[in-house]
């Protein structure tokens, strides 16, 4: 060792010499990490049964493969819209049955993991959570495939070491998803950090993906940005997408209807014809 600082324990998360990609399966159908990119669509929150089913069906006929939606939102107000909870929940699973499309969902409690797991096909790790250290162990050890976005504010290696926790639980099931991070910049909601996506494909073994609307946070851009993860090698895409927009109780700014939506999906597949992959 050439450093003064003590060797770290990396071995789970980080690439070995050699180390194929790690597949990570969702449902029957959804794989992340193979050839085929992984496109999820769906609202920020869950708002009505109505809602949510609408905005499933529109997606999956735009080429979604997977459905998002809160019933449990972490809100920087505390007077924000909190999310449906429990009801949310089989408001999604009432989607997922009408349309056939697995679900991501977030928790943010650890209390909850137990209760969100028995519905959800996979568990979303929010980017406030990212450090909740007891939370990570939680659904590590719920053995779910967890999607761990990273934090605002957290370096790549503050991420993986996250990651760690989820995979040291006996969990090999990890997808990363990059959000945009809080640079000087405040033209837009985060800055995309395009340059992580390339960085880990690299040093981990497990599937990345990205979410280009809260990086945004406006409409206008989704589009554009979604084109970049696909070129810079995202095994999928999670898109906030809502069948009303402007009447959206989170996120409205951000929300594609499901006309852009589409146009995502047909601009997506031709960047990744032309880099070998499929969409
Ligand atoms: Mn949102």
């Amino acid at each position: 060792m050439t450093s003064a600082q003590p060797e770290k324990k990396k071995a789970l998360a980080y690439r070995q010499t050699g180390q194929p990609d790690t597949l990570v399966n969702v449902g029957a159908n959804v794989c992340f990490g193979a050839e085929k990119i992984v496109l999820i669509g769906g609202p920020c929150a869950v708002e009505s049964q109505k809602q949510i089913t609408d905005t499933a069906r529109a997606v999956a006929e735009a080429g979604a493969v997977m459905l998002r939606g809160g019933a449990w939102k972490p809100r920087t107000s505390p007077y924000d819209f909190q999310g449906l909870k429990e009801e949310g929940l089989l408001m999604l699973a009432q989607a997922r049955q009408e349309t056939g499309l697995p679900i991501v969902t977030e928790v943010l409690d650890p209390r909850d993991v137990e209760k969100v797991g028995e519905v959800a096909d996979m568990l979303q790790i929010g980017s406030r959570s990212v450090q909740n250290f007891p939370l990570l162990r939680e659904v590590g050890i719920s053995g779910k495939p967890v999607l761990l976005k990273r934090g605002m504010m957290t370096t790549i290696e503050e991420w993986l070491d996250a990651a760690e926790y989820v995979l040291a639980a006996g969990n090999s099931n990890v997808v990363l998803c990059e959000r945009g991070i809080r640079t000087f910049d405040t033209a837009l909601r985060n800055t995309l950090d395009v340059c992580a996506v390339a960085v880990l494909k690299h040093i981990t073994h497990l599937p990345v993906i990205v979410d280009p609307s809260h990086a945004a946070g406006d409409f206008r851009y989704v589009v554009a940005l979604a084109r970049a993860a696909v070129a810079v090698g995202a095994d999928g895409l999670l898109v906030e997408s809502h069948w009303r927009p402007a009447e959206a109780l989170s996120d409205a700014n951000q929300s594609l209807t499901p006309g852009q939506f589409q146009e995502l999906t047909t601009e997506c597949r031709a960047v990744a014809t032309a880099i070998g992959r499929t969409l």
